[in-house]
């Protein structure tokens, strides 16, 4: 069995489209902006990626339109789903960092969010902390 931390565990892996918004700073609440995000899941780091609507018009090179927004080291960290008064979205994930971060994430279907609320979970829970 490989170690959870080894390049070799590819299990707890996953990427997909999710709706995200930062609503704390390092402690400090700041104003929610809802965006459509390519997010990835990979060594631990969740990677919200920038919504390429959002990218100046008439930069055309497909590479350049998966810019990370977002790098959030799951160690330590942890997941549930939101109280009703965090969002009136459904659906609706709390993503804490230990550096004191928050994150909401959001998807219409359920088993798509639910899904990455497993994922998120279980690598939280496979990596040690330091
Ligand atoms: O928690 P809030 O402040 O009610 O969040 C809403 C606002 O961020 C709102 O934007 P304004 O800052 O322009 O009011 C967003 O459009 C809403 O989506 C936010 O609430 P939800 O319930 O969708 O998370």
């Amino acid at each position: 069995k490989h170690s959870p931390d080894s390049p070799q565990c590819h299990h707890l892996e996953k990427a997909g489209i999710v709706n995200k918004t930062k609503v704390v700073d390092h402690g400090k609440k700041i104003r929610k902006n809802w965006s459509q995000s390519w997010t990835v899941l990979h060594g631990g780091i969740l990677t919200f990626h920038k919504d390429p609507k959002s990218a100046p018009a008439g930069n055309a090179n497909k590479a350049s339109q998966i810019v990370p927004e977002y790098t959030v080291d799951l160690r330590g960290g942890s997941v549930q789903w939101a109280a009703k008064d965090k969002s009136s979205k459904k659906f609706v994930l709390e993503l804490k960092t230990r550096q004191g971060c928050e994150y909401l994430m959001q998807y219409d279907t359920e088993s798509i969010i639910s899904d990455w609320c497993k994922v998120i979970q279980d690598t939280i829970h496979h990596l040690t902390p330091h």
